[in-house]
């Protein structure tokens, strides 16, 4: 229950079109959250893993045909088709509104309607922002307690005329008398809608209860409405990690990243580095919000309040917190279960027990099933506060200062390992053609190509593509140069002739933050090349590291020919946003062009 007027009035509005049989008000408190989860167990939904091994942990499995982003199924419903762009789904906001009207009516028979108050970001920052979810999935009520601030606090804050943005989820599957609930009702494909109406900051998702389709509060709104208001109000709202990098003397700086799906951003935001004396510590491992503070530096906040991480992978050696985060209070979606009630996947580091439960609730035996156990897009839910490298300033209400951007993709040629821009506009045009190659992983028929990411917003972009570039040239005419964030393109992924990675990787990923950090102070030398400020030999910290020399140098050089192909490259691609490619990013492709002459 609420004072705020509005919110009432949408919850009305909403319970008379979903029809459910009643109406929780969440508190997000802790006793609300173990009912919860003891009412999934009664009815087989959670597995409540071996507390001696997982305390407070539980196992869920999804429908097999709803197991990841459903992008084909993601609409920006702007009023114009020309706001969404070439790269996003469009149908106009009327049509739309009155096919899911339809499939909500009554989609809510037989269950319970949730309504999950959230604040993406400290309850009261005033980089933060509030939401409102209403769901019938208590699997849904779970992961949101967990990934942001939910409940009373959020409500008080809200207070009478606060503003929010509404998002209303149904898992669309009714349940009519005499139907059996199953253990995770979904619709079909061609049902499930993730709708965005930018204009309205409206959110309206139907039909899946994974992820990033059901947990509202991260991409639907933290990037895809946020871009909106971002643009609208002067600021960014970008799929970032963010991370606080500290020298051997005690000097600490932010850095943010933006890196496509599988290049490990998870990783790199626990990175435990192997260089003596530096430490990394974790601010957020996905989205970063970034706004003017009154200095006219760049603060960024983590909106969220929890990890939700692809499990397989993750292992003591490629990302030992993650490993001790998941220890306790945390929920994995389409993991491996092993016989004495801990969890399993591929890539945790040791070998897979005689017999597991995969993530279909099956049999598997080791050396005999040819299916993966854990399914490849498994996940874990996992409270922020129990990383063991989380930075103190997670919760920094003015944000942190951010003194670098990454950016990088999968690129296992032409890129270099680390790339400065020469101002913030050639930073700007990294951004805007950074990609990966897509491989035999990615479902397509143009193996070898590269699939162009803009920092990395392609899937998440809540409006025309060209006009983000736009906005992103105007965020660096805001403030004087200095103070921008200086913007570097990195690449972990190079092969050599063989097809092996060059770059070790990982911790060792914390010798080009060392010459990145020491870039920052003045400290660190570079070389001018046609394509930005890359290291000299001696500038990177290469000390005990064991690698090739002449593959090395590979890296820390420029492919001539590599970038001609891809400078013509990027021109073909840059055609497709027409008379809405910024003219400065046009002449940055003519002026690589020239120096690559
Ligand atoms: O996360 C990764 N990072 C960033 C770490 C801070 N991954 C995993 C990507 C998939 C999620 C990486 N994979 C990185 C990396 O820097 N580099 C590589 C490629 C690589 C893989 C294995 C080895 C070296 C490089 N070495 C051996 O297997 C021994
Ligand atoms: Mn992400």
């Amino acid at each position: 229950m609420t004072s705020n007027i509005r919110l009432n009035k949408w919850i009305h509005e909403m319970a008379d079109l979903c029809r459910p049989d009643r109406i929780h008000w969440c508190d997000g408190s802790d006793s609300e959250y173990q009912s919860l989860l003891q009412m999934m167990v009664s009815k087989g939904v959670a597995i409540p893993l071996n507390p001696k091994k997982r305390p407070g942990c539980y196992l869920f499995r999804s429908h097999p045909s709803d197991v990841a982003r459903v992008e084909n199924r993601t609409f920006i419903s702007s009023l114009r088709q020309d706001d969404a762009g070439p790269t996003n789904n469009w149908i106009d906001p009327q049509s739309l509104k009155s096919t899911m009207t339809d499939l909500f009516s009554g989609s809510m028979v037989g269950r319970t309607m949730y309504v999950i108050p959230f604040s993406m970001g400290p309850v009261g920052s005033p980089l933060s922002k509030i939401g409102v979810e209403i769901t019938d999935s208590p699997y849904v009520v779970a992961n949101m307690r967990i990934m942001t601030r939910i409940g009373k606090p959020v409500l008080d804050f809200l207070g009478s005329d606060g503003e929010f943005v509404p998002c209303l989820h149904s898992v669309g599957y009714p349940l009519l008398p005499g139907m059996v609930d199953p253990q995770w009702p979904c619709a079909p494909i061609e049902k499930k809608f993730i709708s965005h109406f930018p204009e309205e900051r409206l959110i309206w998702s139907y039909g899946s209860g994974y992820g990033g389709n059901a947990l509202l509060g991260k991409k639907c709104f933290a990037l895809r409405i946020a871009s909106v208001q971002a643009r609208d109000e002067g600021w960014l709202a970008e799929h970032m990690l963010i991370l606080k990098i500290t020298n051997p003397e005690g000097k600490s700086k932010y850095i943010t990243g933006a890196f496509p799906s599988a290049c490990g951003k998870t990783n790199l935001a626990m990175l435990v580095p192997t260089l003596p004396g530096w430490k990394v510590e974790t601010v957020g491992d996905d989205i970063a919000w970034m706004k003017f503070g009154k200095d006219g530096r760049l603060y960024a906040i983590n909106p969220e309040a929890g990890f939700f991480g692809v499990a397989p992978g993750t292992s003591a050696q490629s990302n030992p917190n993650a490993m001790k985060c998941v220890e306790k209070n945390t929920l994995f979606t389409n993991v491996a279960l092993t016989d004495d009630g801990d969890v399993w996947w591929e890539g945790i580091g040791y070998d897979a027990p005689d017999h597991l439960i995969d993530w279909q609730g099956r049999d598997w035996y080791k050396g005999q099933s040819k299916e993966p156990a854990a399914h490849p897009n498994s996940r874990f839910t996992t409270p922020a506060h129990q990383c063991p490298s989380i930075s103190p300033d997670w919760i920094a209400e003015e944000g942190v200062p951010i003194s670098a951007i990454l950016i990088g993709g999968r690129r296992p040629s032409t890129i270099p390992l680390v790339n400065e821009s020469f101002s913030w506009e050639h930073g700007v045009f990294l951004g805007s053609i950074m990609g990966s190659e897509i491989t035999a992983a990615t479902i397509s028929d143009q193996i070898g190509k590269v699939r162009r990411d803009p920092f990395a917003m392609l899937p998440f972009m809540g409006y025309h593509i060209g006009d983000y570039f736009r906005h992103w040239l105007n965020i660096g005419k805001m403030t004087t140069p200095e103070k921008l964030p200086k913007i570097y393109y990195v690449n972990w992924f190079r092969k050599n002739a063989e097809g092996k990675f060059i770059w070790p990787g990982y911790g060792e990923n914390s010798r080009v933050l060392k010459w990145i950090f020491e870039r920052l102070e003045g400290k660190a030398a570079s070389q001018k090349t046609p394509i930005g400020n890359l290291p000299t030999p001696d500038s990177l910290d290469l000390d005990g590291l064991r690698v090739n020399p002449s593959e090395l140098a590979s890296i820390l050089t420029v492919d001539l020919g590599g970038w001609k192909r891809e400078a013509e490259d990027v021109r073909s691609y840059y055609r497709i946003f027409e008379n809405k490619l910024p003219s400065a990013l046009a002449d940055q492709l003519d002026q690589l062009d020239q120096r690559l002459r």
